[in-house]
């Protein structure tokens, strides 16, 4: 082939990439739309002539032909946070006392604000410099590898602008994907014009439309890319800049879209100021925002701060009132859910809300009950904060009606009849009745929902006809179903029951952890049952397991592990397992689950100090299993060192250590960092 061509195809990617930059990054176009459409051209008739010199990160290959048939789950190499929030001045004070408390009021105060942009996470993955994975927050552990979608998204970079840095083989970027507003107002309009439902509001639209198997679909809909933060696996963030501004910068110089109206400030009371002005700014954006992102700027203060089970400890999101509006209660109804808890619900007449229309809210339990007094025909205010389900905030009773009742909790389940219980330091009545058609019906659709295992085409619906019918008393029952009994179910057609029962069955397949989360085991999520899968890679590992080994894990409180332990010492549910296993479910990890569990090489890179005594572990042992799992042993505390391990008569180390700001772990802490020992 002519080198000729092979020059000039790298010219036209460079100029198109160059153009498209100016155009979707900096909002500053260099090149006239026909002079674009002209280059593209070309460039896309010598790929067609000389296919093997198309690479994935040239601009014709931002749209996939072939639609998706599924997602994939994958593993984020660096796990995804939420942020702890705050909601007034007040809070965010309170979260500076806190930080201020741990590190010494010494220290310097410097905070990076940026807005806080009402989308969907992201991670992004580049290897050597090109994308080569998208996924979605998910949980923040797994997510939905949904690449083909992100490739479309013009602000994100196929490739990177690398200069210097090329040493960065692998790089995970984070930000937020969103719809512009005047897009997500043309969607709906169109939705509106086919009859079909319009999307609440704009982020829901940005993740419906991230969910969509055809990137053609997506890539008509011009959802856009803020980037916040970059991370290299299994790396500290100091490797790679000092501060989040500088981190920020250099997002911007790699090519990515940095939202402008940052701001760094040097007291919380400037932080306060940037929230105040961006309150009203804000409905000048073209985008949705829902609160402004307050972060430590150090990345070494971040380091020394660390995170909670659940958040950084040293970033914020002060997040902006959620709306609020009047509206009459028009009935009190009482829920039963699959733990039994009876929840009070206020039905009340519709009223438009954040964009969605609210026309129930929950009463909590009946000390909230008592603390509002609220009544039938109350006029009252609702709030919806976000994904929360609306609640009531109060109730205004000078507009209460002569005649009125107080509600009072009904002492009997409203479901099955039978006397409720209500424990005396608990503010929730509970039908305690194990076969309690309401509990029942929890239970099954949390098994079949979508992170459990996710069985498509059984409803709520379905699933009360096959309660209230007596053909399903558990969970395993679903698994004995036969066409015929599902074919004559209301709205269900042979040809709809042999489909359920073919996806029922296929839910077989689905990993332990996703049975142990369908399980319903109070306090045990999704992460949780990861995590738990992980430590336990079978039933038994887990049933015989004791609450202090459960609670060893990091991640895992003593309440947690009190439920699990628990449930396992009730007979009906050992005899649930027992079923579930002779059905053929999956209550063990696979050889590849465990092959690719991240818990093999957890402690790569990580050095560690071991001084003193340890309870049970001799020196050697501690130290064959830090280096089992990737970590390494040295003598002596230095500031290299990751952590030190502390037995009884810890001397000088210790002391070295502490005056070095090294994590100090004992042996159960080391224990639980640990992949399980088999
Ligand atoms: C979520 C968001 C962050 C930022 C902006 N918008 C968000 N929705 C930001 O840092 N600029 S950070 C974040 C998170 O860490 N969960």
């Amino acid at each position: 082939m002519d080198v000729k061509v092979e020059a000039r195809v790298k010219e036209l990617r460079k100029l198109l990439q160059q153009a498209s930059y100016a155009y979707y990054v900096l909002d500053c176009p260099i090149m006239e739309d026909a002079v674009y459409d002209q280059l593209y051209r070309e460039l896309q008739n010598l790929e067609n002539q000389y296919p093997q010199l198309i690479t994935s990160d040239s601009p014709t290959q931002r749209v996939g032909e072939k639609p998706a048939t599924q997602f994939f789950s994958v593993r984020h190499h660096v796990p995804l946070y939420s942020l702890e929030n705050a909601f007034s001045v007040e809070e965010l004070k309170a979260w500076e006392g806190r930080w201020l408390r741990q590190l010494g009021s010494e220290v310097e105060r410097e905070y990076v604000c940026e807005l806080k942009i009402d989308g969907n996470a992201l991670a992004l993955t580049y290897e050597k410099g090109v994308l080569v994975r998208g996924a979605t927050r998910g949980d923040g552990i797994m997510g939905e590898d949904i690449t083909q979608n992100v490739r479309t998204i013009r602000s994100i970079p196929l490739r990177l602008n690398l200069e210097g840095l090329e040493t960065w083989e692998r790089i995970e970027v984070r930000g937020e994907a969103f719809l512009p507003l005047d897009v997500f107002a043309q969607i709906n309009g169109e939705r509106e014009k086919n009859g079909e439902t319009p999307f609440a509001n704009p982020r829901n639209a940005a993740a419906g439309t991230l969910r969509q198997l055809d990137s053609r679909i997506v890539d008509k809909r011009r959802l856009d890319f803020f980037a916040y933060t970059l991370h290299i696996p299994g790396q500290d963030d100091a490797m790679i800049a000092n501060t989040q501004w500088e981190a920020l910068e250099l997002l911007s110089k790699l090519g990515f879209k940095v939202n402008p109206h940052r701001r760094l400030c040097v007291s919380i009371q400037e932080v306060a100021d940037y929230y105040r002005y961006w309150d009203t700014e804000r409905l000048n954006l073209a985008y949705m925002t829902d609160g402004v992102v307050v972060k430590l700027n150090s990345f070494k203060l971040q380091e020394q701060l660390g995170f909670t089970q659940k958040f950084p400890r040293w970033a914020v999101a002060l997040k902006y009132a959620a709306e609020e509006a009047p509206t009459v209660v028009e009935n009190i109804s009482v829920n039963v859910g699959r733990t039994g808890a009876l929840t009070p619900l206020a039905e009340m007449r519709p009223v438009q809300l954040a964009g969605t229309t609210v026309s129930r809210a929950t009463l909590h339990n009946s000390d909230r009950i008592a603390q509002l007094d609220i009544r039938i025909g109350d006029t009252v205010i609702v709030r919806k904060a976000g994904e929360i389900i609306p609640e009531v905030v109060r109730v205004l009773k000078e507009l209460r009606p002569e005649i009125t009742t107080p509600f009072v909790m009904p002492t009997h389940c409203p479901v099955c009849g039978q006397p409720v219980v209500k424990e005396r330091d608990e503010a929730v009545s509970r039908c305690v009745n194990i076969s309690c058609p309401a509990i029942l019906k929890g239970a099954i659709e949390h098994w079949v929902s979508r992170d459990a295992l996710d069985i498509r085409g059984v409803g709520e619906k379905l699933v009360h006809q096959l309660v209230d019918r007596g053909l399903v008393h558990s969970v395993a029952d679903l698994y004995e179903l036969t066409v015929s009994q599902i074919a004559g179910l209301e709205r269900m057609g042979q040809k709809s029951a042999e489909k359920l029962v073919a996806a029922i069955a296929q839910s077989k397949n689905q990993p332990w952890s996703r049975v142990l989360y369908g399980l319903g085991i109070r306090h045990v999520g999704n992460v949780t049952a990861q995590i738990l899968t992980e430590k336990f890679p079978t039933v038994a590992d887990l049933s015989q397991a004791s609450t202090a080994k459960i609670s060893a894990i990091y991640g895992i409180g003593a309440e947690i592990a009190d439920s699990i332990y628990n449930w396992f010492q009730v007979d009906s549910n050992q005899r649930l397992i027992a079923r579930l296993q002779a059905l053929g479910l999956q209550l063990a990890n696979t050889q590849e689950e465990l092959a690719t569990n991240t818990t093999n090489q957890v402690l790569s890179g990580k050095i560690f100090v071991i001084t003193g005594t340890l309870p049970s572990l001799k020196r050697d042992e501690a130290k064959a299993l830090i280096q089992k799992a990737g970590g390494k042993v040295t003598d002596s505390v230095s500031k290299n060192t990751d952590f030190l391990v502390a037995g009884s008569e810890a001397g000088s180390k210790l002391k070295k250590a502490e005056s070095l700001g090294i994590k100090i772990i004992d042996e159960a802490q080391l224990l639980a960092m640990l992949p399980d020992r088999n």
